[in-house]
């Protein structure tokens, strides 16, 4: 497995998208990472339950109903603290993440690198935009109080290119995309525009649920749902435009969002820490240890929550006229 044929690479390069279904094993690669968020969730249960915020720590619910009875009670999807990557404001020295050893391994995975170095060569680099997302159904989590609005919703219709810095904008990066449990029309899957990679990067405006495509350029609506299995995995360009469904289930969404580009390629985000995941032209220089991949995220969070200034996380000002 892994290995993919010349007309699925072809094909990706097409339509923008390729996905390849039961590409990962889910007992090797998913399975060690929902056992160690087992153990994420039950330390923010503790430390929740600690503050006073919530009643119980309900571990003797399962995964999906223990996380949404949390976050309906404390009133927050506590993103950051089950993400390995770091907010694009506001970090500071107690800022939480969780860049812990099986989710180090899923990345590295071999059936995955074997399958990105069908797009982009051997020399792989794993670059820092990447994220989990825990999606708890939209209607049975409190809305933002600063805001108003739902937190953790849909993700809005955009392009990866565009919410990277212009540095990496002749970099190839790849964006590989895979649930942890099963993602349907129901529970929020990813949606696609085929196609959509050949027109170049669009103007994106920053809104309240982040930066998306306006409306008059791309109608998301007509994008292709992709309902997906637990070991199937999305690979798009970084100009592929989309976005996901909403929540409407009864149970989290979860799934990972990493991104790969060829070694010494800039990333786009050069202020957060990558790391060769494969090379085999210099195999001595991947990054093999768990403990050093965190040791480099908790490096930056004190870096950054020391630096004067919150560096410039994208190339769009909030005066384009499309956006008013
Ligand atoms: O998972 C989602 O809802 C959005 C993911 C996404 O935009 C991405 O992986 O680039
Ligand atoms: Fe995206």
């Amino acid at each position: 497995m892994g290995f993919l044929g010349e007309e699925q690479v072809a094909r990706f390069q097409e339509e923008g998208y390729l996905l390849v279904r039961g590409l990962l094993d889910p007992e090797q690669d998913l399975d060690p990472v929902i056992g160690e968020y087992h153990g994420v969730l039950d330390q923010l249960a503790r430390e929740l339950y600690a503050q006073g915020r919530i009643s119980s720590t309900y571990e003797e619910l399962p995964f999906s109903p223990r996380m949404i009875r949390i976050c309906a009670e404390s009133g927050s999807t506590h993103a950051q603290y089950f993400d390995f990557s770091l907010p694009q404001m506001g970090i500071k020295a107690d800022t939480p993440f969780w860049a812990g050893p099986a989710v180090f391994q899923t990345l590295r995975s071999e059936r995955l690198l074997d399958a990105v170095q069908c797009f982009i060569g051997p020399e792989i680099y794993s670059n820092p935009i990447q994220h989990v997302r825990l999606k708890p159904p939209e209607h049975l989590v409190p809305k933002d109080p600063a805001t108003g609005k739902v937190q953790l919703g849909s993700t809005p219709g955009h392009q990866d290119n565009g919410v990277l810095l212009p540095t990496a904008d002749q970099s190839q990066i790849l964006t590989v995309w895979f649930p942890l449990w099963d993602a349907t029309e129901e529970n929020g899957c990813l949606q696609v525009l085929p196609g959509s990679h050949r027109q170049g990067l669009l103007t994106h405006c920053r809104r309240w649920n982040g930066l998306s495509i306006p409306d008059q350029f791309l109608r998301l609506e007509d994008g292709l749902p992709l309902p997906m299995q637990r070991g199937d995995v999305l690979f798009m360009t970084q100009l592929t435009c989309h976005g996901s469904l909403c929540n409407h289930s009864q149970e989290v969404r979860w799934s990972f969002d990493l991104r790969y580009n060829p070694t010494g390629q800039p990333t786009g985000r050069e202020m957060f820490p990558g790391f060769v995941a494969r090379s085999r032209r210099n195999p001595a220089s991947e990054l093999r240890d768990p403990s050093a991949w965190y040791g480099l995220w908790r490096e930056t969070r004190d870096r950054l929550a020391r630096a004067e200034e919150n560096p410039a996380f994208n190339r769009w000002g909030a005066e384009d006229k499309v956006c008013a």
